[in-house]
């Protein structure tokens, strides 16, 4: 089986991960959207990864999905919103032993995306490492952190995850990935929409403490009547760990709503709505936040699907 790495999406983490696996001496491949952001990549003569200041050309070979030949493992690093259009693109490729690694943040395109390729094994991943594109081509590895990787479907772990540990991408296989996607979903609810309404860092929070903690509380009892109370456990208080911890950082979602961004909405608090509903829940602070985040994006123009 080949082991090529191909990466569909070189933004952020995708560069992130394609820099450090090259520079390990993987094969890797990037996966671009169209002839001219390949033309455009090619001129460039690679990515580039800036850590600690220190920056590093690495010229990783590029494609589109129309390129022929067989993906054997695949790691999605798009946004959710994009993530089955882009499989679909790239599907007729995927080898029947295929492995699909997907990295997008909340839950709900997971499924959408293993409802499309069956034959293939879809893993999922939960990052808190943090990377940002400084320009087209050039990543930025702004904070350590750790992946989860699991597949809710086969607790075996695979035996690529040793590529991991050479390329020194911090990670550990857990069977329990769901219950690592919903407490990262959880937090993400807690803080990041509020950061948004209350115009504020992740610290301002800290004035907003009733408001976070009746979420919390919300959010507790959704995860409980999922299926998924290793993720309610003291979820209040490491939601005021983490807005301790980051109090001077801007939310991922406050920073994609100030730069025009389309946010992952449908797939964080959408997602805790929409599967609240299914159950019975009844959860009217997440709701209520919900709406006022719908409007606020609406009133800028941005989509909230
Ligand atoms: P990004 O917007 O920087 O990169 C996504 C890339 O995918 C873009 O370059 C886009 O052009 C490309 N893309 C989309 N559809 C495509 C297609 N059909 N074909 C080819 N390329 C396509 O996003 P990101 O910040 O790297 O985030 C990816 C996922 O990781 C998100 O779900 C995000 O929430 C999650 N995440 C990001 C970070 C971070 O620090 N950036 C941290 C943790 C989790
Ligand atoms: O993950 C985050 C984000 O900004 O997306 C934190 C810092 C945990 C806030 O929810």
């Amino acid at each position: 089986m080949s082991s090529t790495w191909h990466i569909l999406g070189a933004g952020s983490l995708g560069s992130l991960w394609a820099c450090r696996l090259a520079r390990a001496g993987k094969a890797v491949r990037l996966i671009l959207r169209d002839p001219q952001r390949l033309a455009a990549y090619q001129a460039a003569g690679g990515l580039t990864l800036v850590e600690q200041g220190q920056a590093q050309q690495h010229a990783i070979p590029a494609e589109t999905a129309a390129a022929s030949g067989p993906i054997h493992r695949l790691l999605l690093a798009c946004k959710a919103y994009d993530a089955e259009r882009a499989v679909a693109s790239i599907a007729p490729r995927l080898a029947r032993d295929a492995d699909l690694i997907l990295l997008q943040n909340g839950l709900g395109s997971q499924d959408a995306v293993a409802t499309l390729v069956p034959h293939v094994r879809c893993l999922s991943a939960s990052s808190t490492e943090g990377a940002f594109r400084e320009s087209d081509w050039q990543v930025n590895f702004a904070g350590h952190g750790f992946n989860w990787l699991g597949d809710p479907a086969n607790p075996a772990p695979p035996a690529w995850l040793d590529e991991l540990v050479d390329a020194g991408i911090p990670h550990q296989w857990t069977p329990d990935i769901l219950t690592r996607l919903w407490r990262k979903l959880a937090l993400n609810c807690a803080i990041n929409p509020l950061t948004v309404l209350h115009e504020c860092r992740n610290g301002g929070l800290l004035e907003h403490r009733c408001e976070v903690a009746t979420l919390c509380a919300e959010l507790a009892d959704l995860l409980k009547v999922c299926g998924q109370p290793e993720a309610a456990q003291a979820l209040g208080e490491e939601v005021e760990r983490v807005i301790q911890a980051t109090s001077a950082n801007y939310s991922s979602m406050y920073q994609d709503v100030r730069q025009g961004r389309r946010t992952e909405i449908h797939y964080l608090l959408g997602h805790a709505c929409r599967t609240a509903a299914r159950h019975g829940q009844p959860v009217p602070h997440l709701e209520r936040l919900y709406r006022r985040l719908v409007e606020q994006l609406n009133a800028r123009g941005l989509p909230s699907d």
